[in-house]
């Protein structure tokens, strides 16, 4: 099969090339990366120009709404037709995670580069053959890239460097939370998001996925070991309401489906460099609408994050004269941190949508020098294996300590 994946190497490929970008589904993903790939050339320098070519939906009339409410030339409700097509050079995926691994695959066996959204896949099998075929497909220069877009938040990006700059010394305590609120209503409508078969997991997947990534990056150390419990608060929802979109709620007396995945996870985590991890996911935080949090606490600093107020990063130096200590929160919007060189001058800060910005120039430039991406397949399956031992860990939740040990 991959004997005929056509080269997508530089040398291969005419001088300035544009870039054909094909997204798969249209709901929330879909649009932040439309809104991406048309934003990044306006902001950062690329010699490959990215274009939205291509939506694909199943459904044609919803598919035909989108594509006209973003600006998108042609539709496909097949994403089969899309991966065949000789015009496009990146195949975007942003459907649920139960599609990730047959579409990635089948794109990259056709010598598409693939982007495809997180988790890589609903299961550690799966994200195995889509790194097997991203590393088949990577000598014919086609290149695989996960959307773990919290990375491209500049502070995060600079508490990393920060790590890696040794002003952390070395890493004992990670705490990471991904707190959000919009299933605390118990009658907020089933999505997809809900559905086991469909996402893989629940909150643990969908968020839990971006705090385990975002720390072993910054942290620069792999999990190698968990302790879990995973909590389904609300086993029924309205079938009828929002069906793509989160939150809401519906009308009273409306039929039920179950909820087939956890709605909070925690789990404590032992890294290869030593530290300890503490993390916890949830979509039931009220009041928390998107705080996806990261503190680390090293021999010599210590920094803290979180994305509701992601233009700052919090950062403890030890070395600091004792009576001067505290954390300093550091505005991480001038020209000297990630990113923020190429925006808008002296410090006018930087929103969400933006990561997917960065994602697509990180992405752009990674084709552009032949350079192997990150985080590549490889990088999405160490998360995808640390969410199974999560599972696992927290098996049907009777292995958990009695704390009275005489009953
Ligand atoms: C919903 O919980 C969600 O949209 C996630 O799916 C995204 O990955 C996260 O960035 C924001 O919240």
């Amino acid at each position: 099969m991959t004997d005929h994946i056509k080269d997508q190497s530089s040398s291969a490929r005419a001088e300035g090339s544009g870039l054909r970008v094909a997204i798969i589904g249209h709901a929330f993903m879909g649009v932040a990366h439309t809104h991406a790939w048309r934003t990044a050339p306006r902001f950062f320098p690329m010699t490959r120009t990215p274009e939205v070519a291509l939506l694909v939906g199943r459904d044609e009339a919803r598919t035909r709404e989108a594509a006209a409410r973003l600006q998108i030339a042609e539709i496909e409700t097949d994403w089969r037709r899309a991966v065949e097509r000789e015009d496009i050079d990146i195949v975007d995926i942003c459907t649920p995670g139960n599609t990730h691994a047959e579409i990635a695959l089948a794109a990259l066996a056709a010598g598409k580069h693939v982007l495809c959204e997180k988790p890589l896949a609903n299961s550690v099998s799966e994200a195995e053959a889509m790194t097997a075929a991203a590393q088949k497909a990577a000598v014919h220069g086609v290149r695989s890239f996960c959307g773990f877009s919290y990375r491209r938040t500049p502070a995060l990006a600079l508490a990393k460097r920060f790590v890696e700059e040794g002003r952390l010394g070395d890493i004992r305590h990670v705490r990471a939370q991904y707190l959000q609120d919009w299933l605390s209503d118990a009658d907020a409508p089933l999505n997809w998001r809900l559905d086991k078969d469909k996402a893989g997991s629940g909150a643990l997947g969908d968020i839990g996925a971006h705090s385990v990534d975002a720390a072993q990056w910054v942290c620069g150390q792999q999990i190698e070991g968990v302790s879990a419990m995973m909590h389904t608060f609300v086993e029924s929802r309205p079938v009828a309401g929002t069906a793509e979109g989160l939150g809401g709620s519906a009308a009273a007396g409306a039929e039920r489906g179950p909820v087939t995945v956890d709605d909070a996870a925690a789990f404590t985590a032992r890294f290869s460099g030593g530290a300890i991890g503490v993390f916890e996911s949830t979509r039931f935080a009220l009041g928390r609408r998107n705080a996806n949090r990261l503190e680390i606490n090293g021999s010599l600093g210590s920094i803290a994050f979180d994305f509701e107020r992601m233009n700052q990063l919090e950062y403890f130096d030890g070395r600091d004269d004792q009576a001067a200590q505290g954390f300093r929160t550091i505005q991480v919007t001038d020209a000297v941190h990630p990113y923020t060189d190429h925006w808008w001058p002296v410090g006018h800060g930087l929103g969400y949508g933006d990561l997917f910005v960065h994602q697509v120039a990180d992405v752009v430039a990674a084709l552009e020098s032949d350079a192997s991406p990150r985080p590549d397949f490889s990088d999405a399956l160490t998360v995808q294996r640390v969410l199974h031992a999560v599972e696992a860990s927290a098996g049907d939740g009777s292995r958990y300590t009695p704390v009275d040990q005489t009953a």
